[in-house]
């Protein structure tokens, strides 16, 4: 008790210290215990060779006296010997049992240490590690669920040991990341901790491979999206590298995070010497290259990671002593992300085009794919549309008979790994919105809130919107049922501002993350009511535009043109987004492909579009036109016969060389076999392989190598190859 006591009045004082100086937090422990010569495999590891959080039992003294070793040099803050410690991991040496009670014991170790040289002056920290783990959520390895309810124990072990703050570290999967910061969350929330001036701080450090990129491909930008909504207390990155190699991530970090930034490198690049992995970079450069990070772009914490010895820390200690970090003023992105990259919610010269075909109710292709569960076609279909233009893809699985979970699960387990952009979630069902921001590691955008049943889909949806780090689009329908969706600007405006009021008060969204969404619906069905639909919906987007500017505006464009031909849909389409930009939209749900530019459109078709849009009748009819001149009817009349689009460059009207190769660089399963078939007829299979097969593995190892390609889709490509060749 006196323990957590102690810990709580110094957790306080941690967050305390961090806006003043630099916090030194530790150097490595595997390359500590390697060291250490009396271990013994039996006695100490009890035969689990691989398994450091054994010796918390066996040999806490030990870890106490690497814990003290750091202290001695200067370190503000220790991290726990429980990096593997959560019952998933620690399970493959049958302590699954025992984990929260190794993490408990591994806090109380540091904190005897922590407690054995604080002073009044300088205080000591615990920070309770938490590691990745083995298995990864993104690659199907384990689910959220069991992941969080892995995680937390630990994490309820680590606080009732008397750490000061989780440290969540050498992270490889976003989804990973989301999922144990929340367990860090859950577990002081049954703590009793949470919410309280006595939580612990949390911080979530990544890890950048030499490829410039986490190992699942993500780059710092859109760890720094989805982590930043994050109620998280810092962001780092750790191991994998020397400092060099992170200065640019860093400097992202620091240039568009607002949370502490912490730093700990290994001690250079490891190199194999006579059979042995060594850390080359010596104490005096690692001090030098960590205090020009503290100096030039405002670090907030620094240490060091594999192969930093006592040394390396004291080195840094006397180079950096306690001056303050150089100070940071952040832009902090406004976007959503994959997996992948980031993509920002308000488009520079443009709107956000967000694909429209990946929904069940949009498109009769992707509806039938989805009977059939014909998966690999479905991520063809989705590919298709980012091909096309889309920045973001709006997935919609809803429909009567099916299980909207279980198709959730199957779509957005296949998109987050193989489609390159971010996702917005649509769907009328809160589950099936949670099953599916349980397998994006990057930031999602859901599709949506309303005031249809008052509060009640606020209530359910938004807590998901920090939990899982997401933006959110808010239609403007409320509870009137006479109403229903808004039609006049004016309720349109009423109903954004109630919404607005509701989000950014009560459930505190950043205003940059709520995407309004006048609604629209079609103005060619003729009736009278309708036809002031569009004009209402400009106006709706002016005035909310300008009462909410920090907000996006998005509409689902193709709702305009419904009943209307293909051919005429897309020249309404086109043109009243090119209206609805003009007055403030940001976002449309589109089929990016078939809009058009003013330049390519007959400028009869634009102006009677516009005729259409307008409502030209009466009074406001074209010159010349007769008093009962109809603008829906002139408009169909342009389109008389269904001239429609010409044919994008299809896989059909590729040579079959191209074929072959297409599917290898594009990891594209669908027709593989009648186009292989096609080519046994030509071709010895060896020169399919050799000739046409790996010309497409080539450009995709160039694509690799020079950054452009990232694993998952290499592994894509590969298996594409695998399937190919048997
Ligand atoms: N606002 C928000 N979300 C939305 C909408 C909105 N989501 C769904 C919808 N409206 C936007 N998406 C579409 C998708 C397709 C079509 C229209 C809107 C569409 N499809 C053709 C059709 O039905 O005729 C193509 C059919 C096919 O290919 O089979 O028009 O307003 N927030």
């Amino acid at each position: 008790m006196l323990n957590r006591l102690g810990g709580m009045h110094l957790s306080a004082r941690l967050l305390d210290i961090l806006p003043q100086r630099v916090l030194f937090l530790d150097g490595a422990m595997g390359t500590a215990i390697h060291a250490i010569e009396d271990l013994d495999l039996e006695r100490d590891f009890q035969g689990k060779e691989n398994c450091p959080e054994v010796l918390n039992l066996t040999r806490p003294e030990v870890i106490q006296r690497i814990h003290e070793s750091f202290f001695a040099v200067g370190c503000d803050a220790v991290e726990t010997n429980s990096f593997g410690g959560m019952p998933h991991v620690i399970s493959e040496f049958d302590l699954a049992d025992r984990a929260r009670e190794i993490c408990r014991v591994s806090a109380q170790i540091a904190r005897r240490a922590a407690d054995a040289h604080a002073t009044p002056g300088k205080p000591r920290f615990v920070f309770g590690s938490l590691g990745p783990g083995t298995k990864l959520v993104t690659l199907g390895q384990i689910t959220w669920d069991d992941m969080l309810a892995s995680y937390t124990e630990a994490a309820r072990g680590l606080i009732e040991g008397g750490a000061d703050a989780l440290l969540i570290e050498t992270c490889q999967d976003l989804l990973q990341c989301k999922c144990a910061a929340n367990a860090c969350i859950d577990a002081q929330r049954q703590a009793g901790l949470w919410e309280t001036e006595n939580r612990l701080p949390i911080f979530v450090q990544v890890t950048i491979e030499t490829t410039g990129a986490m190992l699942m491909g993500t780059e710092i930008g859109a760890a720094a999206v989805a982590l930043g909504q994050l109620p998280i207390d810092g962001i780092g990155i750790n191991c994998a590298t020397g400092p060099t190699e992170m200065a640019e991530h860093i400097r992202h970090l620091t240039e568009h995070c607002g949370k502490y930034i912490s730093v700990l490198p290994n001690a250079g690049l490891p190199a194999m010497v006579d059979g042995k992995t060594v850390f080359p970079l010596q104490p005096e450069p690692f001090a030098e290259q960590l205090g020009r990070f503290v100096d030039a772009l405002g670090v907030n914490v620094i240490g060091g990671c594999c192969g930093t010895t006592p040394d390396h820390l004291r080195a840094l200690v006397e180079k950096v002593g306690t001056r303050p970090p150089a100070p940071r003023e952040p832009r902090l992105p406004a976007a959503c992300t994959s997996l992948y990259s980031p993509v920002d919610l308000k488009q520079d010269n443009s709107v956000l085009m967000i694909g429209e075909r990946t929904n069940a109710n949009g498109s009769r292709k992707f509806k039938q794919m989805l009977a059939d569960e014909e998966w690999d076609g479905l991520v063809s279909w989705a590919r298709g549309e980012v091909r096309g233009g889309a920045h973001v893809l709006d997935v919609c699985v809803d429909y009567v008979g099916r299980d909207g979970v279980a198709d959730m699960q199957q779509v957005i387990g296949r998109y987050v790994q193989q489609i390159q952009v971010p996702l917005m979630i649509d769907s009328t069902e809160a589950d099936v919105i949670e099953t599916a921001l349980k397998l994006a590691g990057g930031k999602c955008i859901v599709n949506s809130i309303n005031l249809e049943d008052g509060e009640e889909r606020l209530n359910r949806v938004c807590p998901m919107l920090q939990r899982y780090g997401a933006a959110v689009v808010a239609l403007t329908i409320d509870e009137d049922p006479q109403a229903g969706m808004a039609k006049t600007a004016d309720r349109k405006l009423a109903i954004a501002e109630r919404l607005y009021g509701l989000c950014t008060g009560k459930w505190r969204i950043d205003p940059r993350d709520i995407l309004f969404d006048p609604l629209t619906f079609t103005i060619a069905t003729g009736n009278a009511d309708d036809r002031r639909l569009g004009l209402e919906t400009l106006d709706g987007i002016e005035k909310i535009a300008q009462r909410f500017p920090e907000c996006g505006i998005l509409l689902g464009l193709s709702n305009i043109s419904f009943g209307l031909k293909p051919a005429a849909r897309q020249v309404l389409n086109s043109v009243f987004l090119h209206e609805a930009i003009a007055r403030g939209l940001t976002a449309a749900i589109v089929h990016p492909s078939k809009i058009q530019p003013k330049t390519k459109i007959d400028p009869a078709h634009w102006d009677a579009a516009l005729g259409l849009i307008y409502d030209a009748r009466g009074a406001d009819r074209p010159e010349g036109a007769p008093e009962n001149f109809d603008p829906l009817i002139h408009f169909i009349g342009l389109f008389p016969d269904d001239a429609d689009a010409k044919p994008q460059v299809a896989h059909e009207n590729l040579s079959l060389e191209e074929k072959l190769q297409r599917h290898i660089i594009d990891g594209e399963k669908q027709n593989l076999e009648t186009d292989l078939d096609a080519a046994l007829e030509q071709y010895s299979p060896l020169e399919i392989i050799n000739d046409h097969l790996l010309a497409g593995m080539k450009v995709v190892g160039e694509l690799f190598g020079s950054g452009q390609m990232q694993l998952p889709f290499v592994l894509q490509s590969a298996e594409v190859m695998k399937q190919a060749v048997a």
